[in-house]
């Protein structure tokens, strides 16, 4: 848990390290949020400042047991910016690790964790 914790904590702050100077496609939103706790989702959204290539933009989820997640095909919404994944496998309760990861329409790669739990 610590672990992950830290994990998530070192992707903020390489986040923070690139700057306002890139435009590049940063997370600023997501449903279920960051750090909520919620009922088992059936889909994650990952909200973007930019427009994403879909090919080279997703996620891994990660559950409790440290075991990958199943997940289904990727979308993106109508307009580009928001990644839609939809969430096959069981979420038994616990904590829940996102990694994702984009390649915005200007062809920057970004890439960063969170965290949300599912309660019981
Ligand atoms: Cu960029």
């Amino acid at each position: 848990m610590t672990r992950i914790r830290l994990g998530a904590l070192a992707a903020l702050l390489g986040l923070g390290l690139a700057g306002p100077a890139f435009a590049h496609a940063h997370l600023t939103s997501s449903v279920p949020a960051q750090n909520a706790t919620v009922a088992a989702p059936t889909a994650l959204r990952l909200g973007f400042s930019e427009g994403l290539e879909l090919r080279f933009t997703g996620i891994k989820l990660t559950g409790p047991d440290g075991a990958a997640v199943p997940t289904g095909d990727a979308a993106l919404d109508p307009e580009g910016a928001t990644l839609i994944v939809p969430v096959t496998g069981a979420l038994p309760a616990g904590a829940y690790t996102v990694d994702w990861h984009a390649l915005s329409k200007d062809g920057h790669t970004t890439k960063g964790s969170y965290v949300l739990t599912v309660g019981p």
